[in-house]
């Protein structure tokens, strides 16, 4: 069988890297032995079509610099403020301009032209997210015939939401350009089917396979995971590292860990939190949310906007309740390391994971993963992240109704001892059968 190719646009250089998609790839990759092509992160003053390598690492990896320009249209512009709102059902975000379009296809053009010439005939080509959704129909006019396979990490939008992009049926051809369309849940599979139907015109053969142009492609389900047992592992170890006053405290804590976009709902859940304490007095000083946000696409506007939110409902929720020996909110607005995290699920009572939209949301397995089978905690969990089709023994939320995760906050806080492992048991079931290695291997048997 021939090699593995990855495809990303981010290729992880930095010692603590903290996106899904890093944790998720590495260790697919690791296993399959193969090549990871991706931007560096640095920037060039010309495009070139040469691609360097980074030495060490578990598994080869090439990278490319983008140029200020593209850094600007394509990634900014046309990934993270055209495709990623419309992705999330933020249509009221997007930010159109003819020139992140030519970006997002001139970077798509050039990263095609530079595989090219390193493929063999039996490789395989797995494309990764909403940055390089072009790149197999760049390489099909190319004449490459390999297999291609695409992995969309975010959720895909139905066709009401595909009307609002001025291209979207062009997005369609370009995806005709894969064998596999992989989505993370049936929800996207559904929605994908009917867009590439409606929108894109493409012929619906049943059981997820399509016609479109000269193509058959096949849409499918692949809901990414976590390694399980490993970070089980690492959350008993570094738990016992925890600080003391962490550990041994009465009072209970809550976690949430986001990175800090507006489709993962932390004003929503700030404000749930607010309501919660408003109704119940006794819970004060005994209860504390502890919400971890490295900033994420800083520069792009409605990422400030969501900062400033943040900041102003964590400042007015501690301003009302807090007295001299406690403040309900710790806000850190700062990457920590992998490992402290995993310690810090598992001194957590409840994890609350209530995004508006998520692709799946590897925070709520990684929780469930660190918990103690004795003495677990409990997962709150917003319908409206992937996740949720997995794990429905979680308490699950709409993040839009205050109320409603009020009253979950409390049920979750107050939830037995029994009844936590029980939900426990089936959510950790779930995580250690379906692990990242199950996900890897179902696509590359479907794509092969
Ligand atoms: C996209 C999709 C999909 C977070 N803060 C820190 C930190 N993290 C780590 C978490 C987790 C990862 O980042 C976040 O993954 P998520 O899945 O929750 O969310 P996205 O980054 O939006 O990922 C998502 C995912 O891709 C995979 O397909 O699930 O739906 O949006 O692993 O632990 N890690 C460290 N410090 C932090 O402060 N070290």
């Amino acid at each position: 069988m021939g090699r593995l190719i990855c495809l990303s646009n981010r290729i992880p250089t930095g010692a603590n890297p903290s996106g899904g998609l890093v944790v998720a790839l590495g260790d697919a990759l690791e296993q399959a032995g193969g090549i990871w092509i991706g931007t560096s992160g640095e920037l060039c003053d010309t495009p070139s079509d040469a691609l360097r390598e980074i030495e060490g690492g578990p598994f080869r990896r090439l990278c490319f610099d983008l140029t200020e320009e593209e850094q600007q249209n394509y990634y900014a512009g046309y990934a993270n403020s055209v495709l990623w709102p419309l992705f999330h059902g933020r249509t009221d975000l997007m930010d159109i301009h003819q020139e992140y379009l030519a970006a997002y296809k001139r970077v798509n053009r050039r990263l095609a032209r530079m595989l090219v010439p390193m493929l063999e005939p039996e490789d395989r080509i797995w494309v990764h997210d909403f940055h390089l959704l072009a790149l197999a129909y760049e390489l099909r006019v190319m004449g490459v015939t390999n297999r291609i396979g695409f992995f969309l990490h975010t959720p895909f939008p139905g066709p009401l939401a595909m009307q609002a992009l001025p291209n979207g049926r062009e997005i369609c051809q370009w995806l005709a350009g894969f064998d596999l369309i992989g989505l993370q849940a049936e929800r996207d599979t559904r929605a994908c089917l009917a867009s590439m139907v409606e929108i894109g015109e493409a012929i619906d053969l049943g059981s997820g396979y399509l016609h479109l142009g000269q193509r058959q492609s096949r849409v499918a389900a692949f809901p990414i995971a976590i390694n399980a047992r490993e970070f089980m592992d690492l959350a008993e170890e570094q738990f016992r590292a925890l600080p003391e006053g962490i550990v041994k405290t009465r009072r209970r804590l809550m976690i949430g860990v986001d990175r800090l976009d507006y489709s993962k709902g932390v004003p929503q859940r700030f404000r749930a939190f607010g309501e919660f304490l408003s109704r119940h007095e006794e819970w004060h000083r005994h209860v504390s949310l502890l919400q971890i946000s490295p900033p994420t696409r800083e520069g792009v506007q409605a990422y400030d906007q969501i900062r400033e939110e943040t900041e102003h409902l964590s400042g007015r929720i501690n301003g009302t309740f807090a007295d001299i020996q406690w403040a309900p909110i710790r806000f850190i607005n700062r990457a920590i390391p992998r490992e402290v995290l995993a310690g810090l699920y598992r001194a957590a009572h409840v994890g609350l994971v209530t995004p508006l939209m998520d692709g799946m949301n590897l925070v709520a397995k990684e929780f469930i993963a660190a918990q103690n089978p004795e003495d677990p905690g409990v997962l709150v969990l917003s319908q409206f992240a992937g996740a949720a089709e997995q794990m429905g023994q979680a308490l699950i939320v709409n993040p839009h109704d205050t109320e409603q995760m009020a009253s979950t906050i409390l049920t979750a806080l107050a939830m037995s001892q029994s009844e936590r492992r029980e939900r426990y048991q089936a959510l950790i079931e779930v995580l250690l059968t379906q692990d990242v290695h199950w996900w890897s291997e179902n696509f590359l048997r479907e794509l092969g």
